[in-house]
């Protein structure tokens, strides 16, 4: 590959005769050029720029100049893709992905500018025609006094990716950013001996040989701090690439991936006064769909009106003491919520003898569904909704003793709520009747110990 720069400071750019880079020359895999811009000015004081039309402060970098170096340095046939890169805080971002599509290309040029930055005209010029691709690139939002440091980061960044310039290929594959098994996410932490140092020890699992467990705990790590430090990468993430072991680190920090979509941050909390419309609104829209194909749209409708109307939400969350609420919020508003009905006393029993005969007189308290926006179904929202009220629960007291089971009615009909309930620990207890509008349900009742272990029979 050929690269030229040009720049009023060639001196800036002698740090590529070092290390990677500077072997890459000399083994002739890269042809790396630095010129002089005022090589090209005609003074005799070598000017490289003049006062900006329009007035104000600094000096704007002459296009004549400029045209002279650059048609010279491309008047070298160089076959193949050729690239002009102007840095500029107002380019595109550079990024690993426009670094491999450079890396593609046969010849790179690089406009180093200074001062208030190039005439405007000269990208324009060079733009047209199909024998040279303009790109005006940036290196991030902060503001530097030229292009040369970005033209130190394009050509290290780029000859790194030429064949035979990184010793292992393999450390190429491993990358922050690029496509491989770590893609998107940032780098692992890593170590070396001794294994104690300024005691701080190096962590076991990579000490302990165990191949496949030292992969989960890079890989647990690289999503850890990526989700504290880069939102924005997480946000970027492909769901497919995304494991049971990533969802539940990723959940732990409030990132949830619902089925074919990035993760989404959702906050789970305890629902307040102000939240009794929307939960309102997200439980018209979801108790619907957990009721049986045979109920009837007026009795499903009639639940709704009496007992998750705005009116109803605002006295549950005005009374903390009989009702504990948890939603689950994105930025686009509420996505889930449970109600958990606590017992008045500890023989308070769910429904059915044998549930009474199950919570041995201990309190227990009504988990009275978990309902989501169906595009969160499998996202493990439930679940994080789940555990919130189950921590909400932990601590209440019913006449001096704490709350010892949370239990729950579901339909009867409806497979997958169970199915789900049991993963969550729940497991079948009994039966009971319960009312929608006019019609009396199956429901089946389902009950885990919040002491530990399972309140039922087990499976
Ligand atoms: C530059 C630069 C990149 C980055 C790149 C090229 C040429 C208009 N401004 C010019 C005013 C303040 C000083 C600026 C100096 N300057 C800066 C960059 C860059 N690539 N990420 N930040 N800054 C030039 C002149």
């Amino acid at each position: 590959m050929r690269i030229d720069v040009v720049t009023i400071f060639p001196a800036y750019l002698d740090a590529l005769e070092l290390s990677l880079v500077g072997k890459a020359r000399r083994d002739g895999v890269l042809d790396l050029r630095v010129h002089d811009l005022r090589d090209w000015a005609q003074d005799r004081h070598r000017t490289v720029d003049d006062t900006p039309f329009g007035g104000g402060a600094g000096m704007v970098m002459r296009p004549d100049v400029w045209g002279r170096a650059l048609d010279d340095v491309l008047a070298d046939e160089v076959h193949g893709r050729r690239v002009l890169l102007v840095p500029t805080p107002s380019g595109e971002r550079l990024t690993q992905r426009l670094v491999e599509d450079l890396a593609g290309a046969d010849h790179l040029v690089v406009a180093c500018g200074r001062y208030e930055g190039i005439d405007a005209r000269v990208a324009e010029h060079y733009s047209v025609g199909p024998s040279l691709e303009v790109r005006e690139v940036s290196l991030g939002d902060y503001v530097l006094n030229g292009g040369e440091v970005a033209a130190l980061v394009v050509v290290e960044a780029v000859a790194r990716l030429l064949p035979g310039v990184v010793g292992n290929p393999e450390s190429l594959v491993e990358e922050s950013h690029a496509t491989g098994p770590q893609g998107g996410l940032l780098e692992y932490p890593v170590y070396t001996k001794p294994a104690e140092w300024a005691g701080r020890a190096v962590p076991d699992v990579l000490l302990s040989g165990h191949h496949a467990r030292v992969a989960r705990w890079r890989r647990d790590q690289a999503l850890e701090r990526t989700v504290r430090r880069r939102a924005d990468l997480v946000r970027a993430l492909d769901p497919d690439g995304l494991d049971r072991d990533d969802r539940s680190v990723l959940a732990r920090h409030g990132w949830f991936v619902p089925p074919g979509e990035p993760p989404v941050p959702v906050t789970v909390r305890a629902g307040r006064p102000p939240d009794s419309e929307a939960l309102a609104r997200l439980a018209a829209a979801t108790f619907p769909l957990a009721c049986p194909p045979h109920l009837s749209q007026a009795d499903v409708q009639e639940f709704i009106a009496t007992h998750l109307s705005p009116e109803r939400f605002a006295e549950y969350l005005a009374d903390p003491d009989r009702y504990r609420v948890q939603v689950a919020e994105t930025a686009q508003g509420l996505v889930g919520y449970t109600l958990v009905v606590l017992p008045r006393t500890a023989q308070e029993a769910p429904y059915a003898a044998d549930v009474a005969a199950l919570v041995h007189a201990r309190p227990a308290a009504e988990l009275s569904k978990i309902y989501l926006l169906p595009r969160f179904h499998g996202s493990g929202v439930a679940r994080a909704l789940l555990e919130a009220a189950r921590a909400e629960v932990a601590d209440v007291v019913v006449d001096g003793r704490p709350v010892g089971v949370l239990w729950l009615g579901t339909n009867a009909t409806n497979r997958r709520a169970q199915a789900s309930y049991r993963k969550a620990g729940f497991a079948p207890v009994g039966r009971r009747r319960f009312q929608v509008g006019g019609s009396l349900e199956d429901d089946v009742v389902m009950a885990v110990d919040l002491t530990g272990g399972t309140a039922g029979h087990g499976r």
